[in-house]
C-alpha cells in the first residue's frame, strides 16, 4: 500500500481528460445543443390537455433514458474498477522485449477491474465466488490485458466446456435462482460429473472465495504465457499479483450478513481507500520456466490450467509494482465499458497452446460486439490505447473518428503505401513448430484431477481446513438431489479420506470407504496462514460509545490508531453527540442501528459508559464480532458488555485477539495494533457463541 503519495497524471489520464464533461455547468441543452426552456413540464395542448408529439425535448429525453442500459457481461457482471500505474523494478530484457517490462523509468498507466463471477450487475459483493482481477496496461506499444482471477487455477481444461460450466453455475434456467451463489443443484451436478473441476472447487470452498477486500487478494494470470526476448528466445511464464496488505478473508457467516448490510462492501472499501490516499498496491511476480525445462515436472503439464506450479518448485520472482491511485470519473464510461480481451498482447508476450486460453482468444473479442454494440468499442475512451492507432479498419456502428484520405487499403500508391506493416519491429508470433492430426482429443498429461486438490488440502492450516469442510457442508447441504451429494463425496474421498468423511457426516451421506492414500505433499505458499500480517492500514475499528465514556483514553486511542492508518468510527445508540467523562460534547460518527459488526475489523468498548451493557444491539455487536474471530477489546465498565455477550474473558482463555483490561494502559494499544494486523483469530472456539 502506497500511502498518501500525490496522484500522478499518466499519459492515459491526460488522454481521458479530453473526453470528460462536467455534469454541473452552464445552460441545459438538448443533444443538438439547443438551449432548453424548462424541463419539468412536457409541451401540452393546454395545461390539462394531451402532450404534443412535436415536443422534441421530451422525446429525446425519454428516448435516451429508455436506452441507457447495455447488456451486462455474461460472466463477471458485477465489478469495480480503478486507475493506476505499473513500474518494473529492473529491465527484464533477458526474457522479453515488452517495453513496459524493460524500462524501469516507464510508469505504465493501468485500469484494473475486480469482479465476482456468478451474480448479476446489481448483486452483492461478498458471495462465495471467484474474483476477477483484470488489468489493462496502456503501454507505449499498445494495450496488454492480463485477464486473471484471484485463484491460480480454473474449473475446466478446455474452453469448449465454458458454456456448460457457466450455465451450471449461473441461476437455474427455469426460475432464475439462486442469485450470486454456487450452492445449488446444477452447479454441483456439473462438478460431480466433471472431475477436472476438483482442484478449482477446493479453492472455491476455501477462504479465497471470500476476500476481505479487493486490496487483500492475490491475482493470477492462471495460464502459462510465453515471454520472448530480442533473440527470439522463449521463456514460459506465470503471472502473480501479491497484495502488499496480505491475503485476508471474511468468514462465510460474516460474508452472508454483509450481503444484506452493505452489498457494496468491497466496492466501497476500494473506493474509500483510494479516495483517502491509501493507495492499494500489488507486487508483480513471475514464475519463469525456460522453454527447454517445460517438461521437467513429473505430474504437471504447464498447458493445463487446472494445475499450479508450486512456488517451492519454481520461485516467484518479484519484478514490479502496481499501484491504484485514482477512482473512475464515471462508473458506466469506465468500469462498465472497459473491454478486456485476452488476445491483447504486446510484442515480447505471447500465448501458449493451453486449450482454455485458446478459446478465450475468441470469446473476449466476440462478446464485446453484443455488449458494447459493435466493432468500434476500442475507440471508447477507457479502451483507447495511448499508442497511435493506424489502420484501414473502418465504418461500423458508433464510429467516432473521421478517417481522412482516399486510400483505405494496402498496398496503395495513392496514400504513399501508408500505414505500412512494421515487419520485425511489429508483433511477430513466436514461431513454435506444430504438427499433429486434427482430432478432438485431450492430452494424457491432463488426466490427473486429484493430486493437486490433495496438495491444496494438505497445505491448509487447521482453521483453513475447518472452513473448507463447512463450505462443502453448506453448499452440498443446499443441493436437493442426494445422488449429486454422494458423487461429490466420492470425489473428495479420492482427494483426502478425512475430508470426505467430515463432509459426508454433515450432509447425510454414508461415510465412504477409504479408496486412496493421501500423497502427503504440501506447498506452504498456498496457505493464507503464511501471508503478510504487518499492517493495520485501512482496517476499520468500531468504538461503542455513550454518555460518560472515558474522554482521554478515547482520544489517545483514536490518535494512535489513525496515525497507523486505521479508520476509527464512534458508534452510539443514537446519532448526534455524546457527553464524555469530562463533560465535553463530542460528535459520534454513526448510529449503532445503521451499522453492524460485520462492517468492521475490530470492536472496542471503552470504560465509562456502563449503560451500553444493557443495550442489546451493542451486546450483539461485540458478540458477533467475537464469533467472527475479530479483535474485541474492553476496558473497565466495558467488560460487563462482553460478559453479557457470553464472551469468555481472557482469564478463561488464551486469546490474543481478546483484549480486556480493568483499566486503560499503554499496552492496550500495542496489543490492539498487533491483533488487528494479524487480521483474525480463527483458532478461537466460537461454537457456543449465540450471535
Ligand atoms: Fe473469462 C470475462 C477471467 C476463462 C469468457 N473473464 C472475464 C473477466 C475476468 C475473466 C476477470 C472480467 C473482465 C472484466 O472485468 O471485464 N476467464 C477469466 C479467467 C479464466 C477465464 C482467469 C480462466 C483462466 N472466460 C474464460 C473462458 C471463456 C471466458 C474459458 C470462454 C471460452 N470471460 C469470458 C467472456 C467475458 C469474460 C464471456 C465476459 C465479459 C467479457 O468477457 O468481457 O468473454
Amino acid at each position: 500500500m502506497e500511502r498518501g503519495s500525490p496522484k500522478r497524471m499518466t499519459a492515459k489520464d491526460r488522454q481521458l481528460a479530453a473526453s470528460r464533461r462536467p455534469f454541473n455547468e452552464g445552460v441545459l441543452t438538448t443533444d443538438q445543443g439547443i438551449p432548453v426552456e424548462e424541463t419539468d413540464n412536457s409541451l401540452r395542448a393546454g395545461a390539462r390537455g394531451p402532450t404534443l408529439l412535436e415536443d422534441f425535448h421530451l422525446r429525446e429525453k425519454i428516448m435516451r433514458f429508455d436506452h441507457e442500459r447495455v447488456p451486462e457481461r455474461v460472466v463477471h457482471a458485477r465489478g469495480s474498477g480503478a486507475h493506476g500505474f505499473f513500474k518494473v523494478y529492473e529491465p527484464l530484457d533477458e526474457y522479453t522485449t515488452a517495453d513496459f517490462l524493460t524500462d524501469p523509468d516507464a510508469e505504465t498507466p493501468v485500469f484494473v477491474r475486480f469482479s465476482t463471477v456468478q451474480g448479476s450487475r446489481g448483486s452483492t459483493d461478498t458471495p462465495r465466488d471467484v474474483r476477477g482481477f483484470a488489468t489493462k496496461f496502456y503501454t507505449r506499444q499498445g494495450n496488454f490485458d492480463l485477464v486473471g482471477n484471484n485463484m491460480p487455477v480454473f474449473f475446466i481444461q478446455d474452453g469448449i466446456k465454458f458454456p456448460d460450466l457457466v450455465h451450471a453455475l449461473k441461476p437455474e434456467p427455469h426460475h432464475e435462482m439462486p442469485q450470486a451463489a454456487s450452492a445449488h443443484d446444477t452447479f454441483w451436478d456439473f462438478v460431480s460429473l466433471q472431475p477436472e473441476t476438483m482442484h478449482h472447487v477446493m479453492w472455491l470452498m476455501s477462504d479465497r472465495a471470500l476476500p476481505r477486500s479487493f486490496r487483500m487478494m492475490q491475482g493470477f494470470g492462471v495460464h502459462t504465457f510465453r515471454l520472448v526476448n530480442a533473440h527470439g528466445r522463449s521463456t514460459f511464464v506465470k503471472f502473480h499479483w501479491t497484495p502488499s496488505l496480505g491475503t485476508h478473508s471474511l468468514v462465510f457467516d460474516e460474508a452472508q450478513l454483509i450481503s444484506g448490510r452493505d452489498p457494496d462492501f468491497n466496492r466501497r472499501d476500494l473506493w474509500e481507500a483510494i479516495d483517502s490516499g491509501q493507495f492499494p498496491s500489488w507486487e508483480l511476480g513471475l514464475q519463469l520456466i525456460p522453454q527447454e525445462q517445460a517438461y521437467q515436472f513429473d505430474d504437471i503439464d504447464i498447458l493445463d490450467p487446472t494445475k499450479i506450479i508450486p512456488e517451492e518448485l519454481v520461485p516467484v520472482t518479484p519484478v514490479g509494482r502496481l499501484t491504484l491511485n485514482r477512482n473512475p470519473s464515471n462508473f458506466f464510461a469506465e468500469t462498465e465499458q472497459v473491454a478486456f480481451c485476452v488476445g491483447n498482447v504486446v510484442p515480447g508476450i505471447d500465448f501458449t497452446n493451453d486449450p482454455l486460453m485458446q478459446a478465450r482468444l475468441f470469446s473476449y473479442l466476440d462478446t464485446q460486439l453484443t455488449r458494447l454494440g459493435g466493432p468500434n468499442f476500442p475507440q471508447l475512451p477507457i479502451n483507447r490505447p495511448i499508442a497511435a492507432v493506424r489502420n484501414h479498419q473502418q465504418d461500423g456502428f458508433h464510429q467516432h473518428e473521421t478517417p481522412v484520405g482516399q486510400a483505405n487499403y494496402f498496398p496503395n500508391s495513392l496514400g504513399d503505401d501508408l500505414p505500412k506493416p512494421a515487419g520485425a519491429a511489429g508483433f511477430v508470433h513466436f514461431p513454435e513448430a506444430v504438427d499433429g492430426p486434427k482430432e478432438r482429443k485431450r492430452s494424457e498429461t491432463f488426466a490427473d484431477h486429484y493430486t493437486q486438490a490433495t496438495l491444496f488440502w494438505n497445505s491448509m492450516s487447521g482453521w483453513e481446513r475447518e472452513h473448507i469442510i463447512s463450505a462443502y457442508r453448506f453448499e452440498l447441504g443446499k443441493v436437493r438431489a442426494m445422488p449429486i451429494r454422494v458423487r461429490v463425496v466420492e470425489h473428495l474421498n479420492r482427494i483426502d479420506h478425512d475430508l470426505a468423511v467430515a463432509v459426508a457426516h454433515g450432509v447425510g451421506v454414508e461415510e465412504p470407504v477409504k479408496s486412496a492414500d493421501n500423497h502427503g505433499r504440501s506447498s506452504p505458499a498456498l496457505s493464507q496462514a503464511n501471508t503478510a500480517r504487518d499492517s493495520i492500514i485501512s482496517r476499520r475499528v468500531a468504538v461503542l460509545v455513550a454518555d460518560g465514556v472515558d474522554a482521554h483514553a478515547l482520544a489517545a486511542l483514536r490518535d494512535k490508531l489513525t496515525e497507523r492508518g486505521a479508520v476509527v468510527e464512534l458508534l452510539a445508540p443514537v446519532d448526534g453527540r455524546i457527553t464524555t467523562s469530562d463533560g465535553v460534547s463530542m460528535d459520534v460518527d454513526r448510529a449503532l442501528p445503521t451499522m453492524a459488526s460485520v462492517l468492521y475489523d475490530a470492536v472496542i468498548v471503552p470504560d465509562g459508559a456502563p449503560d451500553l451493557a444493557t443495550d442489546g444491539q451493542a451486546v450483539h455487536f461485540a458478540a458477533e464480532a467475537f464469533k467472527h474471530g475479530k479483535t474485541v477489546c474492553a476496558v473497565g465498565s466495558g467488560l460487563a458488555l462482553l460478559q453479557r455477550g457470553q464472551i469468555p474473558l481472557p482469564t478463561a482463555l488464551a486469546d490474543p485477539a481478546l483484549i480486556a483490561h480493568d483499566a486503560w494502559s499503554d499496552t492496550f494499544v500495542s496489543e490492539l495494533v498487533a491483533s488487528l494486523a494479524r487480521h483474525r483469530n480463527f483458532d478461537r472456539d466460537v461454537a457456543a457463541i449465540p450471535a
